[in-house]
């Protein structure tokens, strides 16, 4: 089935998706959250794509939120079940089982920022601007927005964050650690594919549980976290890929990863 709001193109090991309603600065609506569901679950099952690429379409806008036109409609048990919705999104991008890179071209703003935080690795244009001006609607960040940012970068500037809701820079955004990489703007495609190509090299079988690890120590208790990275660690020595890498270590050549 077409996607509408969402443009996929794939190139082995590549997909790239573009969040694309640039009239309304990509501003997530329902269609949005339904179609990256679905796009995810497909790219779930494709055995030929290593890395997903995540970018915002026409010049201004990573994402410029969720679409405050269809929010203003919702009653607040329609808002409870969206933002459950939005969350099985956040969190199919955070277990997807493969990495994600998010190209963070223009805005970043509420849903937006959130977008971003569920990749794996955020690269911005210096242009960027980040931020949850949810405040100023009179709601907050509700799709776990607070829970995920104190995660990721600690409570003391979330909060000024959450409560303030003013917008801040790529180099502010970098300096809280909430991007890796600020590049010029003119260098954003190539800086990610850069990335993604490094990404795509590693044997998928140790990037899935990679991420399993970190997904846990970021969500479960120390003990819980502990116990599923060993478990994900186990599958990683199981494999033929993990021979393969310390075999082409030793032959002193590059490792060839098939993702067994
Ligand atoms: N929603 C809908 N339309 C938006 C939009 C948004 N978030 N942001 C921009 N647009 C539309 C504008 O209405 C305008 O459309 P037209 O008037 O031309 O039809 C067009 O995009 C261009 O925007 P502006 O004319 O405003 O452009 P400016 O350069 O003047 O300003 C701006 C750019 C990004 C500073 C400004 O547009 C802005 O402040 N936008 C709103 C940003 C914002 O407040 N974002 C947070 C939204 S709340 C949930 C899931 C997630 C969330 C909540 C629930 N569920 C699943 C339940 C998250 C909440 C949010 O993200």
């Amino acid at each position: 089935m077409a996607y509408e709001t969402l443009r996929l193109q794939r190139r082995p090991p590549l997909l790239t998706v573009t969040i694309d309603r640039p009239r309304a600065l990509n501003a997530l609506n329902r269609q949005v959250f339904d179609e990256l569901l679905r796009a995810l679950a497909a790219d779930a099952k494709d055995a030929e794509t290593r890395v997903l690429l995540l970018t915002g379409g026409g010049e201004r806008a990573f994402v410029a939120g969720a679409d405050i036109k269809e929010m203003a409609q919702l009653t607040r048990a329609e808002a409870e079940a969206r933002s459950w919705r939005g969350m099985h999104v956040y969190d199919a991008m955070r277990q997807h089982p493969k990495p994600l890179v998010a190209a963070i071209n223009g805005y970043a703003l509420g849903g937006g920022m959130l977008i971003a935080m569920a990749c794996d690795i955020r690269i911005a244009a210096d242009s960027a601007e980040f931020g949850y001006p949810e405040i100023k609607l009179g709601i907050f960040p509700g799709t776990g927005g607070t829970v995920l940012i104190n995660r990721l970068i600690g409570p003391a500037a979330a909060r000024a964050i959450c409560l303030l809701g003013e917008r801040f820079s790529a180099q502010r955004a970098a300096e809280l650690g909430l991007v890796n990489q600020v590049v010029p703007k003119a260098e954003l495609g190539q800086a990610a594919a850069a990335v993604c190509d490094r990404l795509a090299g590693y044997s998928p079988l140790t990037v899935r549980e990679l991420k399993r690890a970190l997904n846990a120590a970021l969500e479960q208790d120390f003990d819980a976290a502990r116990a599923i990275e060993v478990e994900a660690y186990g599958r990683c020595f199981d494999s033929e890929d993990r021979a393969e890498g310390m075999r082409a270590f030793l032959e002193k050549r590059p490792p060839v990863f098939r993702g067994r």
